[in-house]
């Protein structure tokens, strides 16, 4: 964070100043008249003092959704006075929350922001976020000029959590490409989430579906998917290689989505990544989902994300989000990886455990906002 005084014949003036050496998103804190003094001090002139300041983290980090408070091209700066204690306040805060033992609670916080800090670290976010989200928090408390309230805080506690998660998608275009396919580890439910997907496609957007099954390896799995297939009244192709799955391909050609399922592995194995690539044409037609269960273990999710880097994944999908209270290792996760979230799904029932959630929606999920 940069504070500057500047000292100059009028606002409009200091306001040219401040633009040219703080850019545009510098704010400023107070401003005075004075008295300037010109020729060793024999000639006064009227002049204006001005204290801004320009919050480098928050100018430095990728913009914001919500249009920013930026300086108007000609007209005098808002002032906002008394905010000078704020700013040092506000900068004390952040190097302490840089500084801080994350073991150590954070009793020098006030009270809405450690709440806001508590929080998160019982969802387990991760340190490097929850500072990230809290410098934010203050950033736009600062810029607002706003009190810290509870409320306050943890409102914008939730839309600087949305601000650190990857791109994504509008509800809308969920469903964007004609073949979809979902991947991941043994059991995270995958086959369910497929059929979920293609149920909500059939009955909400009347569209005309086709399921292709790459998983042979498990005995009962065509049979699972078959059950669905017949509930919906689309066609099922099994493909043992990859000839018969371009075969599939061009067969549902006309279809309006391909729904892909594929085996389960223990993709920790490269091997089994290969495999899949070799098997299935990862192209723009293509849309990529990596299923993972909100319930497994942050590292092993991440060590999957880094498994699969080949393969050009398009979102994530989380099953099992009601089998756990804690979301911090998902959005870890997001904010990360840098792959944007696709869908949640929260129960056995198909189609209606499933749902798309914006980042707003997810960080909304996350502080109970
Ligand atoms: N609680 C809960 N269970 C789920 C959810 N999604 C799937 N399941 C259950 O998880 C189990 C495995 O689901 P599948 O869809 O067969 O998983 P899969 O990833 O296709 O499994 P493999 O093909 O064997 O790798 C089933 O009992 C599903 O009902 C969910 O969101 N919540
Ligand atoms: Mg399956």
């Amino acid at each position: 964070m940069k504070i500057k005084k500047f000292v100059a014949g009028s606002m409009q003036e200091a306001t040219k100043q401040i633009r040219h050496e703080l850019g545009n998103d510098a704010v400023i804190l107070n401003s005075k008249k004075i008295e300037k003094r010109k020729c060793f001090g024999l000639i006064k002139k009227q002049g204006v003092e001005v204290i801004a300041v320009l919050d480098q983290d928050f100018s430095d980090a990728k913009k914001p959704k919500q249009p920013k408070a930026a300086l108007p091209e000609q007209s005098p700066l808002p002032v906002k006075s008394d905010q000078l204690d704020l700013a040092n306040q506000v900068k004390e805060l952040k190097e302490l929350l840089e500084k801080r033992d994350h073991e150590q609670p954070v009793d020098v916080l006030p009270e809405p922001l450690k709440k806001a800090d508590q929080l998160l670290a019982k969802q387990g976010v991760s340190p490097a976020i929850r500072t990230k989200a809290l410098g934010r928090l203050i950033s736009t408390s600062l810029r607002n000029g706003e009190e810290w309230t509870e409320e306050k805080a943890l409102q914008r506690l939730t839309d600087a959590l949305a601000e650190l998660l990857p791109e994504n998608l509008d509800e809308g275009l969920a469903i964007r490409s004609q073949y979809v396919v979902l991947f991941g580890s043994t059991g995270v439910g995958k086959t369910t989430t497929l059929a979920k997907l293609a149920a909500s496609s059939v009955l909400e957007e009347q569209k005309r579906i086709a399921f292709i099954t790459t998983d042979t390896y498990r005995i009962a799995a065509v049979d699972q998917l078959k059950t669905y297939a017949e509930l919906l009244n689309a066609p099922l192709e099994v493909c043992y290689t990859k000839e018969e799955f371009k075969a599939a391909q061009q067969k549902f050609a006309d279809f309006d989505h391909v729904f892909i399922d594929t085996a389960g592995r223990n993709f920790k194995d490269g091997q089994y990544v290969k495999e899949l690539k070799d098997m299935i044409p990862f192209e723009r037609r293509i849309q990529a989902f990596l299923v993972l269960s909100a319930t497994s273990k942050y590292e092993d999710m991440k060590e999957l994300i880094r498994q699969f880097s080949s393969i050009p994944i398009d979102q994530l999908i989380f099953t099992k989000v009601d089998e756990t209270d804690s979301l911090g290792s998902v959005m870890n996760l997001l904010a990360e990886s840098k792959i944007g979230l696709g869908y949640m799904t929260n129960g056995q029932n198909v189609p209606e455990d499933i749902r798309y959630l914006s980042n707003a929606s997810f960080a909304r999920l996350l502080t109970g906002c």
